[in-house]
């Protein structure tokens, strides 16, 4: 359903913009040592035509190559040397102004198109351009965007319309084609995985001759913009639609038929980067059904991929989905872990593995999973979820990027000075290049793209953290709330207001202290406290009447030991545990005394009422916005807060009573509980 027709370019809608000394640089547009022919300066010069357009209704004179540039005013869109004096790297870029020139420098066409949406950036915040010098260089190689799309349109996890890439099993290239690669590009990511990493039915064909001559339309389309087009497979493709009766990596017959996919997969999609795998997981196929492991399969598929420069992302989501509640010694905690270590060191180099923020599945709060940094010598990637699965479907508000720079600052004590997971997948840690960020994305057919509007700042979130990840979660808001809301000071600040705590409060509200879960089966929003307790995926949290938390220390299922030290005694130990995290490695009593001075239950009782509270304080200063926001977007985000607090107040009061009810302890402020 057309939501918010007039915002569906989000943050690059181009709209009037104070001028501030900006217009006049646009006279003169000059291009060194870049052709103009070249399909990413040309997606540059037009947004640099638009932009200026739209935003200072300034029309770009001349647009032309030339070496008057030396002299002219104006903007030189400048390609350096590798070793320039700027510092520039690859798809990095400089902007600098003096004396009535700015020159955006870079050594790649990619690099001079974030240079170019930096600029644009600027305009849109209303800075001035005079003075800017600046250098900017990417953190993460790769910056990725995941899909779950399914070709029958449905998205799995999707809380905002349909699929924009595919409808009817067939794949769709229309006008938001083009809009996505050019949002995408804006934030700097330069990879896409259009589909499902469940990869079923028609979409096992889309490596195929069904599909090929599409795939490879939009695919260059993206190339036009700078993104490496990825796509999911299927595992057991040579089963599905190859005509053998095996999926063996080891059998010269699999090995073959990939060999001649790959080949042809990367001549009929010459922007082909790669695919991505999810196997032996929640019901997909993989190696394990043949006693191989998971480095056979996917060093098997990258030995393929390898003569085209392809790469195999291979994801590490890979557990025990039949796991019996009864049964407290396996932990789903531990799976990754335990599938992976063993063959550190085995995965060819054009393997990476992608590794969820947390050892369980996008909880609101988890421990960061030990698999990062914990590996030491195979590429890592990040994966994260954007996609609000179990952070409240696009309805309630919870910007996420304070969760991610918790994951990006997280110690690992891998190697002294490279240690964080920010140093393990930008490479830094061990020198290596195929690595970076993925993030499970939110978007959907909705006019305003990803539902909730101000969900939208995720999105863009990510691309920025992913470009540059020493970018705080408040600096990302002073350039997504301008570029997409107002400019207007006191409007920045209340959306701020809302935006910046509003993870912490949606903890609040849902599972207490990094236990999980405790949501509907299945849907996975709204609160069902035992909902997933006596069920076969592994996602307990043991409450009894004495008390609630699973014990992962060494008196438990041991988890606590994938960590390095100091973390695996910090963890292990009750009086040393992250408060936050207690209830996933502790099996804690009711009236245990936390840091606060108060007991557990109380805390339980607080933090809900408090959540609840919060909630309804986002939605009054959103009311307070009327007229001061657009209209469309204002009737958008207040007509979320409505759900969002029968959400919240559902929770609040679920749990509590659930609570109040296993314990016997009363409130101590007494109030109200059922
Ligand atoms: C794409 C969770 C989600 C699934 C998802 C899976 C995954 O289990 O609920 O929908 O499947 O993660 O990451 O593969």
């Amino acid at each position: 359903m057309e939501q918010v027709s007039k915002w569906k370019q989000l943050w690059l809608s181009y709209e009037k913009k104070a001028e501030n000394g900006n217009a006049s640089y646009f006279q003169n547009v000059w291009i060194q040592g870049f052709s103009m022919e070249e399909p990413v300066v040309k997606s540059a010069l037009k947004e640099l035509t638009d932009g200026a357009l739209g935003m200072l209704g300034a029309k770009v004179q001349t647009a032309g190559e030339g070496e008057n540039a030396a002299k002219s005013s104006g903007i030189v869109l400048q390609r350096l040397e590798e070793n320039n004096e700027a510092g520039v790297k690859a798809e990095g870029y400089v902007l600098k102004e003096e004396d009535g020139r700015l020159t955006v420098g870079a050594t790649d066409e990619k690099g001079l198109l974030y240079g170019v949406f930096h600029l644009l950036r600027l305009i849109s915040m209303e800075k001035s351009l005079a003075g800017v010098c600046k250098t900017c260089n990417p953190d993460n190689p790769l910056r990725m965007f995941n899909h779950w799309d399914n070709m029958d349109g449905s998205i799995e996890r999707g809380y905002s319309g349909r699929s924009f890439f595919f409808a009817d099993d067939d794949v769709i290239i229309n006008e938001r084609t083009r809009d996505y690669a050019r949002l995408m590009a804006s934030i700097g990511i330069n990879g896409t995985v259009i589909n499902n990493v469940n990869v079923k039915q028609a979409a096992s064909w889309l490596i195929t001759d069904r599909f090929f001559e599409k795939v490879a339309q939009m695919a260059e389309i993206f190339a036009e913009y700078g993104i490496k087009f990825f796509l999911s497979l299927n595992y057991a493709s040579t089963i599905e639609i190859g005509g053998l009766d095996s999926a063996d990596p080891l059998d010269e017959r699999v090995i073959a038929w990939w060999k001649e996919k790959m080949k042809e997969c990367f001549t009929k999609i010459p922007n082909l980067g790669g695919f991505l795998v999810k196997a032996d997981s929640e019901g997909r196929p993989g190696p394990f059904t043949y006693g191989r492991t998971q480095a056979d399969g996917a060093n098997m598929l990258a030995d393929a991929a390898l003569p085209y420069g392809g790469i195999i992302i291979w994801r590490c989501f890979v557990y025990n989905c039949q796991q019996d509640w009864r049964d407290y010694k396996t932990d789903r905690a531990r799976a990754g872990y335990d599938n992976f270590i063993k063959m550190d060191g085995d995965y060819h180099d054009n393997v990476i593995l992608q590794i969820k923020n947390g050892p369980m599945d996008f909880q609101i709060r988890e421990p960061i999973s030990p698999l990062l940094g914990g590996l030491k010598k195979t590429n890592q990637m990040l994966e994260v979820q954007v996609a609000q699965e179990y952070t409240g479907h696009q309805i309630d508000v919870c910007y996420l990027i304070p969760m991610f720079k918790e994951v990006l600052d997280f110690h690992t004590y891998c190697k002294p000075g490279a240690d964080t997971v920010a140093d393990v997948i930008s490479g830094r840690t061990m020198g290596n290049k195929n690595t970076g960020m993925a993030a499970v994305i939110n978007t959907g057919n909705d006019a305003n793209w990803t539902g909730n509007y101000l969900a939208a700042a995720n999105l863009y979130g990510f691309g920025r953290l992913a470009f540059q990840t020493s970018l705080s979660a408040e600096e990302i808001l002073d350039e997504w709330i301008p570029m997409s809301i107002s400019t207007d000071a006191e409007v920045i600040k209340t959306v701020k207001g809302i935006l910046l705590p509003s993870r912490a409060t949606y903890e609040k509200y849902t599972s207490p202290l990094g236990i999980g879960w405790m949501v509907t089966p299945h849907v996975h929003y709204g609160c069902s406290v035992d909902g997933y307790e006596y069920d076969r995926w592994g996602t307990y949290h043991r409450a009894d009447h004495l008390g609630i938390g699973v014990d992962r220390t060494d008196a438990g299922t041991g988890y606590v030991r994938q960590y390095y030290e100091p973390n695996a005694s910090a963890y292990n130990s009750l009086e040393s545990c992250p408060e936050e995290l207690l209830l996933f490695f502790h099996h804690v009593p009711y009236t245990h005394v936390l840091k606060t001075g108060k007991t557990l239950i109380q805390h339980i009782y607080d933090s809900h009422f408090e959540g609840y509270e919060e909630a309804e304080g986002y939605a009054k200063a959103w009311e307070g916005l009327e007229g001061k926001v657009d209209e469309e977007v204002f009737a958008n985000v207040k007509e979320r807060f409505d759900r969002q607090l029968r959400n919240a107040r559902d929770w609040r009061d679920q749990v509590n009573t659930y609570f109040y009810r296993k314990s016997g302890i009363p409130d101590e402020k007494g109030r109200t509980i059922y």
